[in-house]
């Protein structure tokens, strides 16, 4: 699945200029058919090993904003290479124009090459948004401008279970920042910038938390229970198992 598109520096983001269009153009999907699932929780939580398995239950496409910006950063001739490695090394949050452009684009081309079956008809899409929106520029822009969010899915655990969880698969992910002085900055980035963003979304109640401490089939159980209900409120595509 193409990424972004083709040309070296292909990810059309707007100069600036468009502010009067930007207040009055409305999302790109339509949430009564496109249904937005947002997975936050800390580094380490347990967020992409879940969306792997719910995928596989319930027909989503898994969209890592991480995993993203990371081909992103490795692609022939991006300008914005550099500047998301750094980044990701020191824990920061990359301009939200590049992060929601990215998703758009993937979230474009998994519409158009389309799923098996009925809640991939035409027009019509399920999408885990794994790691994002980690900052509230970043909700609001994506809120307004792709798609409107129906659920929040949170992850909750101890830092030194995430830390343990870090170092442990850092043996082998070959991921830059899975190193302790990185996982560092990731937990002081969560904390001050992500939280609030959780903390806007449980106001509006969209929040549903899990507890990721227990083994991976039992956060599973609880995850897939929200994900059923979720489906079971809505009154179009019925869920997929
Ligand atoms: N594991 C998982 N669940 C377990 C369980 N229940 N019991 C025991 N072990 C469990 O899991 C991590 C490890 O724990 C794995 O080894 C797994 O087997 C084990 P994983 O599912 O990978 O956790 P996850 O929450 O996905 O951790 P990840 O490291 O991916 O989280 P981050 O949020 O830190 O990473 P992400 O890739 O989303 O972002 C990286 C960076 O990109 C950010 O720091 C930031 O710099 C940048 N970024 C932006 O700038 N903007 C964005 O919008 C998004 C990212
Ligand atoms: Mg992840």
């Amino acid at each position: 699945m193409p990424i972004v598109d083709k040309e070296p520096d292909a990810l059309h983001l707007d100069d600036g200029n468009n502010v009067q269009q930007v207040a009055t153009i409305s999302p790109r999907f339509n949430n009564s058919k496109v249904t937005v699932v947002f997975v936050l929780g800390g580094p380490g939580a347990g967020k992409g090993t879940q969306c792997a398995k719910l995928v596989e239950q319930f027909g989503f496409c898994h969209l890592s904003a991480g995993d993203l910006l990371r081909v992103e950063q490795n692609r022939e001739g991006s300008t914005y290479g550099q500047l998301i490695k750094t980044c990701i090394r020191e824990g920061t949050i990359v301009p939200m124009e590049v992060t929601v452009k990215l998703l758009e684009n993937a979230m474009c081309s998994a519409m158009e090459e389309g799923r098996p079956g009925d809640s991939w008809a035409t027009g019509y899409g399920r999408f885990l948004i794994d790691g994002f929106p980690r900052k509230m520029d970043q909700a609001l822009r994506f809120d307004e401008e792709v798609c409107l969010s129906s659920l929040v899915l949170f992850f909750t655990t101890t830092e030194e279970v995430m830390l343990s969880r870090l170092l442990n698969r850092g043996k082998t992910s070959g991921r830059e920042d899975d190193n302790e002085e990185s996982i560092k900055k990731r937990f002081h980035t969560y904390r001050e910038t992500t939280m609030p963003v959780v903390e806007y979304y449980n106001k509006l109640g969209k929040v549903a938390e899990v507890d990721s401490t227990a083994s991976v089939d039992e956060v599973y159980s609880n995850s897939s229970d929200v994900i059923r209900k979720l489906f079971t409120e809505q009154s179009h595509p019925k869920v997929a198992s």
